[in-house]
């Protein structure tokens, strides 16, 4: 009786530890450390929906959501993201971007380059 007891406490551990490595492992998978600008798409909204960039830098869309989404503007076009896939565009003019998701045209974004 005893074993069976010490077998169930160390399955519970077992499934708490994948648990946590599980977590962590989806933690370091959110965005790309390296790029300061990253828009997510989430919940069917670009998040942030506007962000500010300076002239030669890029920003990386990742799509959050299960459903397809893009990053589509007149200069640039994702094409369709599946979940956790993601778009890097780099801006070398400044001026006012405005996009939208092509599927779903009531998404919209702004990327302002200064
Ligand atoms: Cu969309």
């Amino acid at each position: 009786m005893g074993k069976n007891r010490n077998i169930v406490i160390i399955l519970i551990l077992v499934a708490l530890t994948a648990l946590i490595s599980g977590c962590s492992s989806s933690m370091d998978g959110q965005g790309t450390p390296t790029d300061k600008n990253t828009v997510l798409i989430q919940d069917y909204k670009f998040q942030p929906s506007e962000i500010t960039i300076s002239m030669g830098e890029s920003v990386t869309w990742i799509n959050k959501d299960s459903v397809k989404h893009t990053a589509t503007g007149d200069s640039f076009d994702s094409g369709l993201l599946g979940k956790e896939e993601s778009f890097k565009q780099t801006f070398n003019e400044a001026g006012t971007f405005d996009y939208i998701c092509t599927p779903h045209p009531y998404m919209k974004g702004k990327v302002i380059v200064k």
